[in-house]
């Protein structure tokens, strides 16, 4: 547990980050288990290798749009489900060498991260629906789940474990400091063991100590896992990953204590670009699900998926600017908060960094905002984070020219801030 806290101090600080989904389903757009989703026969697929051609990559102006956006760390799928390698594996030819752009997509990104000074983050998908081995019939999770075709193939899944651990070792190894591993995914008896999980954490460790990892070498985005026992096994993971939900109360494990974890979401509702879903969640939600996490000890991941040519379209950019704008100024009610020990106001949301109390105000009071739960006879001093203005007692100063402004709240105890985002934009 110990080494769980020290390995992911960092990680707590910089509660914000930026995912990535990108791969040959950029090309069709109907998002990334399209494969699975329309049984996409693996022949018929490796059309998309074959057209794959990202002319605008340029990973400076990812990172530079995440960095903007106050997102610290960037984690990038270098293989998802359909089994397409965007890093120089020399255990595949389906890898985007072998592509008409013949470029090593991961070595730019991580040049990228890093010169931005990120951290960097790569996913890697425990389930391949492109390799020979990765069992194609009666495996819910597999696009020929339900094709007769593939139903008297035989697959030596230990073929596909070497192939695995080889390429996870050559992550590790080839492409410098690696600060988050990020595995996807586990289910029914397709967890722990069944991945060598144990072998694969010790050479994962061996090769990259202060790595830290997501719980679905033993879980899916459900949560739970061992990393909520008092005895986590040795590939529980460092952080607990909640897809797409944020939980009630944040996550202890079963003595009481607080673990990390990061909450992943999407920007509309694929991961993969999916030109047609267009329904995006606004920036101001966004920035109040952050704030939600952070004040329930957590993280969030926003996702970006870039399109075919290696672009992010405009509602993600323009996204990623609002939320900029907002971070702009009130980044230091997020960056190393976390829960505030005091019971949720009606208004909105405390987050706390030691003496700190940063007071988050969703909704505009009538009259004076009453800092419920604050010892306010211990508050020195409390002022709007956003422009620094300070806030006496007694002032109605939210029912004046202020009903954007989120304040944080002061002191040794409270001081407030910031933009409240109209939930219109
Ligand atoms: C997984 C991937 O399948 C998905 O494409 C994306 O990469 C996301 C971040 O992670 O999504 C999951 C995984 C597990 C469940 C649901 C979505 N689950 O078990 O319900």
């Amino acid at each position: 547990m110990s080494d769980l806290f020290t390995r992911t101090e960092w990680f707590l600080k910089e509660r914000f980050g930026m995912f990535i989904h990108w791969g040959l389903y950029a090309i069709p757009g109907r998002g990334e288990w399209v494969m699975s989703d329309e049984r996409i026969p693996v022949d018929m697929y490796e059309q998309y290798f074959e057209q794959f051609n990202p002319v605008d990559y340029d990973p400076v102006k990812w990172v530079k749009a995440a960095k903007k956006a106050g997102m610290k760390y960037v984690v990038m799928t270098v293989k998802h489900h359909d089994g397409f390698c965007l890093f120089d594996s020399a255990l595949t030819d389906y890898k985007s060498t072998n592509t008409v752009c013949k470029r090593d997509l991961t070595r730019e990104f991580v040049d990228a991260v890093r010169a931005e000074g990120l951290k960097v983050g790569l996913y890697y998908s425990l389930i391949d629906w492109h390799h020979e081995d990765y069992p194609k019939y009666g495996d819910l999770i597999h696009p020929m789940r339900d094709n007769e075709a593939y139903k008297d193939n035989t697959y030596n899944f230990d073929n596909y474990l070497a192939y695995m651990h080889g390429q996870i070792k050559e992550l590790c190894r080839n492409y410098g400091k690696i600060d988050i591993l990020w595995f996807d995914y586990s289910y029914e008896h397709m967890r722990g063991e069944t991945w060598h999980a144990k072998e694969l954490m010790e050479m994962v460790r061996s090769l990259q100590p202060e790595v830290i990892i997501d719980n679905r070498l033993e879980t899916s985005g459900e949560g739970g896992g061992s990393l909520l026992t008092a005895n986590p096994t040795a590939w529980s993971g460092d952080f607990s990953s909640p897809e797409q939900i944020i939980p009630q109360e944040g996550i202890k494990n079963e003595l009481g204590v607080s673990i990390p974890w990061e909450m992943c979401t999407t920007m509309n509702n694929t991961w993969g670009y999916t030109p047609n879903d267009i329904a995006y969640k606004p920036a101001a939600l966004l920035i109040r699900k952050l704030v939600e996490c952070v004040s329930k000890g957590g993280n969030m991941i926003l996702n970006v998926g870039p399109d075919a040519k290696g672009n992010f379209n405009k509602q993600s950019m323009d996204t990623l600017e609002a939320i900029g704008e907002w971070m702009d100024k009130n980044a230091e009610s997020i960056y190393s908060c976390g829960y505030a020990d005091i019971d949720k106001p009606e208004w909105g949301r405390y987050t706390r960094n030691g003496n700190m109390i940063y007071a988050h105000v969703f909704e505009a009071p009538i009259g004076p905002l009453a800092l419920t739960g604050v010892p306010v006879d211990q508050v020195k001093s409390m002022y709007r984070l956003a422009d620094g203005v300070e806030v006496q007692r007694g002032d109605s100063w939210i029912t004046k020219a202020y009903e954007n402004i989120l304040f944080a709240c002061l002191g040794s105890i409270a001081h407030f801030t910031y933009p409240l985002p109209d939930e219109a934009d």
